[in-house]
């Protein structure tokens, strides 16, 4: 299988640490393929018309997209019945957690295209200002309600830890740990796993 897209991307790696969980490290080939919101990638277009990364190629050819059904399939073929549970209660808290990780990450991807690539006299404060607002509101309740969650391993608790270390890489003006010590504990712990130490991101 190929994997297509660039590790710096949250949505990527959420993929490449579930590859490591589920024991398909090795059958996934991690193809270098960068994703800019302002040029088109042919690449990457051929494959999907979303044109975003990434891109998963199944064995048999077929291109999958986005990271949630990527991650769905790599469970999938692996048998893994854990990281999204079958049973109704659990795997729809799974679930859920799994798209406050991800609401995490399209915030912090949205934030740095808006002032890392967005020419500076075209910003809109307005709306930076409410993506901050959102993930504080989103760090908050991570604290508050969902730290049994996080003591598992999930699709849920990987979309979390990795949201929070690409903006520990990109955005560490957003202090998600400050006054969080739940959150930080979580995030220490689950940081020394295997599957995201070889994934680390390394400072350019
Ligand atoms: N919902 C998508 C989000 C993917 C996404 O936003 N990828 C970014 C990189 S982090 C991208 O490809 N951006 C290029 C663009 O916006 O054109 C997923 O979960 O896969």
């Amino acid at each position: 299988m190929k994997l297509h897209g660039d590790i710096i991307s949250p949505f990527v790696r959420m993929c490449l640490v579930t590859a490591q969980e589920v024991g398909l490290g090795g059958k996934v080939e991690q193809v270098q393929t960068r994703a800019d919101p302002t040029t088109v990638n042919q690449t990457l277009s051929a494959l999907s018309p979303v044109g975003k990364v990434p891109v998963l190629v199944t064995d048999h050819n077929h291109p999958l997209y986005d990271s949630r059904v990527i991650i769905e399939y790599l469970c999938h073929v692996s048998g893994n019945k854990t990281l999204i549970p079958d049973d109704g209660v659990k795997r729809f808290r799974v679930l859920t957690l799994q798209a406050l990780g991800q609401a995490i990450a399209e915030a912090g991807v949205a934030f740095r295209y808006e002032t890392a690539v967005r020419p500076q006299g075209l910003q809109w404060r307005e709306w930076i200002a409410r993506h901050e607002l959102r993930v504080k509101a989103e760090f908050d309740d991570l604290e508050k309600t969902w730290a049994k969650d996080l003591s598992e391993l999930t699709s849920g608790s990987i979309a979390v830890a990795v949201a929070l270390s690409y903006l520990d890489f990109r955005i560490p003006d957003w202090q998600w740990r400050k006054d969080r010590p739940l959150l930080q504990a979580f995030h220490d712990a689950f940081s020394r796993r295997p599957s995201m130490q070889a994934t680390a991101l390394k400072p350019a």
